[in-house]
């Protein structure tokens, strides 16, 4: 049996690759894993059979046998030691790119998510440009320290890692953004990972999900 994940039944992004089931089946497709998904409606991700698999009722999930996880990043990461991709072997630069998860996700990943939703249900509020414009603020002092940490190399830590997998999928968020490109090396840094054929197929898959459902 495969494994299975879980995604949304229809992903309120429309298939542009931005719920966090992206990053575990582009993993999964790093590591060549055939997988199986279980789209699941706002409803069902609150009722008991899900919350067994997390209990705070989201997606994504990761059943393998008698293994269910949940959190992205730890599904990812889980992924990477079982098959030992895309994590180095040396336990230094194994540790710093650990640390690279943590940084997307605990680091850049707030301020980036906050500014979406903000964009999406405060638009009419009166607060609405003050609110925009701190959070533009938190964004652009984090992707400039990014830049400054990546300079001119292709990725974070050595190779393409697992780290690299969870920061561009953070940075997806921002493409359409012109935050992006006040900084000469990030918008080239989120295109290299998005060539990936593993991305591609990973992000084919969401999206064809996505207009399956929609028709
Ligand atoms: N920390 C958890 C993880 O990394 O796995 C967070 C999981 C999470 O936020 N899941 C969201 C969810 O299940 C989907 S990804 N939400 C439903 C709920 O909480 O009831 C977040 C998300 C939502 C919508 C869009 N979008 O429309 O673009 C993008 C991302």
């Amino acid at each position: 049996m495969p494994p299975v994940i879980t995604a949304f039944e229809r992903s309120p992004d429309r298939g542009r690759g931005l719920a966090r089931d992206m990053r575990v089946r582009w993993m999964l497709e790093e590591i060549g894993q055939p997988y199986e998904v279980r789209p699941l409606s706002f409803e069902a991700m609150k009722q008991p059979t899900h919350l067994a698999r997390n209990p705070f009722g989201q997606i994504p999930t990761y059943e393998d046998g008698a293994l269910t996880l949940f959190e992205s990043g730890a599904i990812v990461l889980h992924l990477a030691e079982r098959h030992g991709r895309l994590l180095p072997t040396d336990p230094e630069a194994r540790a710093r790119t650990i640390a690279w998860m943590f940084a997307a996700l605990n680091t850049v990943e707030p301020a980036v998510f906050d500014h979406s939703l903000t964009q999406v249900l405060e638009r009419d509020r009166p607060w609405f440009d003050e609110r925009i414009q701190v959070l533009e603020a938190r964004i652009r002092t984090r992707l400039a320290q990014l830049s400054d940490h990546l300079g001119e190399a292709d990725w974070l830590e050595g190779d393409f890692s697992v780290g690299d997998l969870l920061m561009a999928s953070v940075l997806l968020r921002l493409k359409a953004t012109a935050l992006l490109d006040e900084r000469t090396n990030l918008r080239p840094y989120l295109t290299r990972a998005e060539r990936r054929p593993a991305f591609q197929r990973a992000f084919d898959a969401q999206k064809a999900a996505f207009d399956a459902a929609d028709t």
